[in-house]
């Protein structure tokens, strides 16, 4: 029996290992945001994910209550016809960055539980390929937004329009 206390604190280690290595620490979400289209169509959520990792790691996902699905998406443009492809997954490199921006990767938030607001925050929790997740808050910005607002310009500049994604036109 007097082992016992030793077998409890081991154990508390490997939960507490097991809950760290669900909770990415190594990955950081900046500049998340959501551009909200009329109704209840589908919005592009964007986000730059730095992984502080020494080992890469892939976006797998997200789930959010605020939407019934939410799918992993790139879009390119070929010939002035722009067009969305499901992916499974966007690789974040060891010590390197993604991003997810308008006429690229993002991830595309079907069928809202209830209409997002321009201004509202949305928690999404972002699922990566070792498994762990991070939940991450991002800020919904109207149809017209390029970024998530936090630029010194406005995000609005004609020349960051090339290529933008209507999502309307699936
Ligand atoms: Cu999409």
């Amino acid at each position: 029996m007097k082992h016992a206390p030793v077998f409890v604190l081991l154990a508390g280690l490997a939960l507490a290992t097991l809950v760290h290595a669900a909770a990415a620490d190594h990955i950081r979400a900046t500049h998340a945001w959501i551009r909200v289209l009329p109704g209840a169509l589908p919005a592009g959520a964007y986000v730059t994910l730095e992984n502080n990792g020494d080992r890469p790691v892939a976006l797998t996902g997200a789930s959010s209550k605020a939407y019934a699905q939410v799918m992993l998406h790139h879009s390119s443009t070929a010939g002035g016809v722009s067009r969305m492809t499901m992916v499974d997954s966007l690789n974040v490199p060891a010590h390197g960055k993604a991003e997810l921006a308008p006429a690229g990767y993002h991830l595309m938030l079907m069928q809202p539980a209830t209409s997002v607001k321009p201004g509202t925050t949305v928690h999404l929790l972002l699922k990566f390929s070792d498994g762990s997740t991070l939940p991450t808050d991002f800020i919904a910005r109207p149809a017209n937004a390029l970024d998530d607002g936090t630029a010194p310009d406005d995000g609005t500049a004609p020349e960051d329009s090339t290529g933008h994604v209507d999502h309307r036109l699936r």
